[in-house]
């Protein structure tokens, strides 16, 4: 049994999960709350951020890498193109692009939102994370434009994390998608896996209730 401890960026390893039929235990981490006192979390990643699992013996943190650990572990799976499939390439660049290039960016504009000092919420770095996310969204459009999901017409865990953070930019800082890109999450997050997924996430499920979108 899979331990994943907290939702956020987690919720990218339930849906994993949940396409893969694996059997897992979510361990909610309330970041809000402060995690000092969370000796079992602490214990298990020092460094207080989430997600992180527990699977035996093994303990790993930072989403896209236990998406890979989990389908290179449990697979082979459809939702990870072997190395000889056409489409590889297109899948490790997108799976490394919805957090590097899309989730990572958006990060710095919403943490400069809750917690900088009010004369310091529109700063140059603000401007600098929007652009980047932006001409990587750029990419992902480009090809949305020719196929149906971001490697090719098969729902892959490139998908999941894109999807993710296309969301993640809508629910924090209300960016606007275009067509395209509303359309694509329509159609990824309409899988039976990503309602299972939403189930399991409380906290996830309660945070996009409440912002009405
Ligand atoms: N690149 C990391 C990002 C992890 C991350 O930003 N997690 C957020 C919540 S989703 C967090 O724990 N923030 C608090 C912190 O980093 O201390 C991943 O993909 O797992």
């Amino acid at each position: 049994m899979i331990t994943v401890y907290g939702e956020g960026r987690g919720f990218r390893v339930i849906w994993l999960m949940e396409e893969m039929g694996l059997a897992y235990r979510m361990r909610p981490v309330d970041l809000l709350d402060g995690v000092e006192n969370d000796h079992e979390f602490l214990a298990v990643n020092p460094a207080g951020f989430i997600p992180a699992i527990v699977d035996g013996g093994t303990v790993m943190v930072k989403s896209i890498a236990i998406l890979q650990y989990l389908l290179a572990k449990y697979g082979p799976s459809p939702l990870a193109p072997e190395p000889d499939d056409p489409h590889f390439p297109a899948y490790l660049q997108f799976l490394h692009m919805g957090e590097a290039g899309l989730a990572g960016p958006v990060n710095a504009i919403v943490a400069t939102d809750i917690l900088a000092p009010e004369d310091d919420k529109a700063n140059w770095t603000v401007g600098w994370a929007r652009s980047i996310f932006e001409s990587r969204l750029g990419l992902v459009s480009r090809q949305l434009a020719k196929t149906d999901h971001v490697a090719g017409a098969r729902f892959t865990a490139a998908d999941i994390s894109v999807t993710y953070a296309l969301q993640f930019a809508q629910r924090t800082i209300g960016y606007k998608l275009g067509e395209t890109e509303l359309a694509y999450v329509a159609r990824t997050t309409s899988r039976p896996a990503y309602g299972r997924a939403m189930d399991s996430c409380p906290a996830t499920r309660a945070w996009v209730a409440s912002l009405n979108l």
